[in-house]
């Protein structure tokens, strides 16, 4: 009778194991007990790894010069920051946190003035590269020192999420594994290419709450991904607290697509989610869509409609049918009530007000409407943003344009605007992988992980060009999406290849090679109990 595939791997696995734990321990001082207190030999570890590697980062580093040998972690390691700086001293405590169930280490964060000795890591911007931007980092890592060093905070706080990945897989894990945990040696400089890396969750045709959303900016956070855009109304649903409006929740609120269980952010919950993503290096971009999408609120308030008869509440899937009455003077109040509210609780600096789908307007009336809404963003100091449809209206000038769709961002970024790429054919999340898939939609198409990754957003849009594109962003809409355990299915594994065509260099950006890097990701996918789809086209190991 033949091996079977699962023990034929766990072999296999053994022997990738033993050769890594030879050369590495055969072809470089791994000083196994560097700053460790005891001095007990290393034990090798009963789940066998792949060796140790710095190739296998998603997204890919700018530029990685592996050495020999390695860093041993252990539970002597200190984590070394500069004292009194309280910024770079949570992000020590971040590192020791994510470290610790699976090592079982409570490594101690230090207040240092100046690098530390031997087998401890280094944390700080002192000799930080101006070049670097405010997102860059260098991680250099020999047998005795881990030194991650930035410009800015951010720029180590990614370098975080680097050292996370070098370190052996089931560094992921809930649980304490084994080991060793040896980081191997070598040179890291890396930067993003695009300021915009971002992801959107549509919270208003099914609601999802904060820990969802909490779960959610984790995975963000892991693959450097910075800019959070919370869809929060929408035809079949009103989703964040508005004082002034109180049936917005009340009313709006309280449904979803299919006739689901609605949900609401209260204001302090909205602010524990910005605090949160933003201890996480994300910008929180919150939505409300207007004129178009607002069923929910004309459910809410019979005066918001023309004829002064408030709509039933929305729990289908159809689009472009609602409208905001814009010859109304009741409807600028509105808005103006809303984005105040919005922007006082929202410390980033956009503000993205939809503009899509609207059928039932003419086209000087949508003007006229996104330009008055345009103008109250702008007046409580803070950047539109609207998906493409905007593109129409005289933009001012900081007007970021979200392509999806259509041809007006080409037209927007003619007039000088800003596109930020979401072409739905390639990133739209809620469409499905292939016709198997249970959940999604497909007018888009199909969107196999290939095709996800596959395409590149300075040639993506004719008369869109690099300097023109601010980055990319992957809506995940959730008309069929209802439980988080389907939001990870439509996910990953696609939106960790966005996150890469966001930060790495196009030059020699490629399905073929990032296949490979991909597989060999997948145990970190299994540790992190991601339900994630193993797409054929994938040699997951
Ligand atoms: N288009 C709509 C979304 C959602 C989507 C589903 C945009 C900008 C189709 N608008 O994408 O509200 O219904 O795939």
């Amino acid at each position: 009778m033949g091996l079977n595939v699962q023990t034929f791997r766990k072999i296999r696995q053994s022997l990738i194991f033993l050769i890594g734990t030879l050369l590495l321990f055969s072809c470089g001082n791994a000083n196994p007990n560097a700053g460790a207190t005891s001095t007990a030999p290393v034990t090798p570890s009963a789940t066998p790894e792949a060796p140790p590697t710095m190739n296998n980062i998603i997204p890919k580093p700018h530029s990685v010069q592996p050495a020999p040998g390695g860093f041993l972690l252990t539970a002597a390691t200190g984590i070394h920051v500069p004292s009194g700086n309280e910024e770079i001293t949570a992000i020590g405590r971040y590192l020791a946190e994510k470290l610790q169930p699976a090592t079982g280490f409570n490594l101690e964060v230090i207040p240092a003035s100046g690098a530390p000795g031997a087998g401890n890591i280094y944390i700080t911007l002192e000799g930080g590269d101006p070049a670097l931007g405010e997102e860059g980092y260098t991680l250099a890592v020999t047998p005795d020192l881990i030194a991650l060093v930035a410009y800015m905070p951010a720029g180590l706080f990614h370098g975080i999420q680097t050292l996370r990945q070098l370190l052996p897989a089931p560094i992921e894990q809930p649980t304490v594994q084994p080991g060793p945990w040896v980081v191997p040696a070598g040179v890291i400089r890396d930067q993003p290419r695009f300021t915009w890396r971002g992801a959107m969750l549509d919270v208003a045709r099914h609601f999802f709450g904060v820990a969802d959303v909490k779960a959610f900016l984790d995975e963000m956070a892991y693959y450097k991904l910075n800019r959070f855009h919370l869809h929060l109304s929408d035809d079949q649903g009103w989703r964040i607290e508005i004082k002034s409006w109180p049936n917005l929740t009340a009313i709006g609120g309280a449904t979803s697509v299919g006739g689901d269980p609605g949900g609401f952010f209260t204001q302090e919950q909205y602010a524990e989610i910005v605090a949160y993503a933003e201890s996480r290096y994300v910008t929180v971009v919150p939505e409300i869509d207007m004129p178009g999408h607002t069923n929910a609120a004309l459910a809410s308030y019979a005066e918001l409609n023309c004829d002064g008869v408030a709509r039933p509440p929305h729990t289908g899937m159809e689009v472009g049918f609602s409208t905001l009455c814009v010859g109304a003077d009741i409807t600028y109040k509105f808005i103006d009530d809303v984005i105040r509210e919005l922007a006082a609780i929202t410390p980033g600096p956009y503000l993205h007000i939809g503009g899509d789908e609207v059928q039932t307007l003419g086209t000087d009336e949508y003007n006229a409407f996104v330009q008055k809404a345009q103008s109250t963003v702008h007046k409580y100091g803070k950047r539109m943003i609207g998906w493409d449809e905007v593109g129409r209206i005289d933009l001012l000038p900081l007007t970021i344009v979200q392509y999806w769709n259509g041809p007006l961002a080409a037209e927007a970024a003619r007039k000088g605007a800003k596109v930020i790429m979401s072409p739905a054919s390639r990133t739209y999340l809620d469409q499905k992988y292939t016709p198997a898939t249970e959940p999604g939609l497909y007018w888009a198409g199909y969107i196999e992980v290939q095709e996800s990754y596959s395409w590149d957003p300075a040639t993506q849009l004719e008369g869109v060009s690099e300097g023109q594109v601010l980055g990319v962003e992957a809506p995940l809409w959730t008309e069929t999406i209802r439980t988080f355990s389907d939001v990870q299915y439509m996910v990953f594994p696609r939106l960790i290849g966005l996150a890469e065509i966001g930060w790495s260099t196009a030059a020699g950006r490629e399905w073929s090679e990032y296949r490979l890097r991909l597989a060999e990701h997948g145990p970190r996918l299994d540790a992190r109990n991601l339900n994630y789809y193993r797409s054929p086209q994938v040699p997951w190991v």
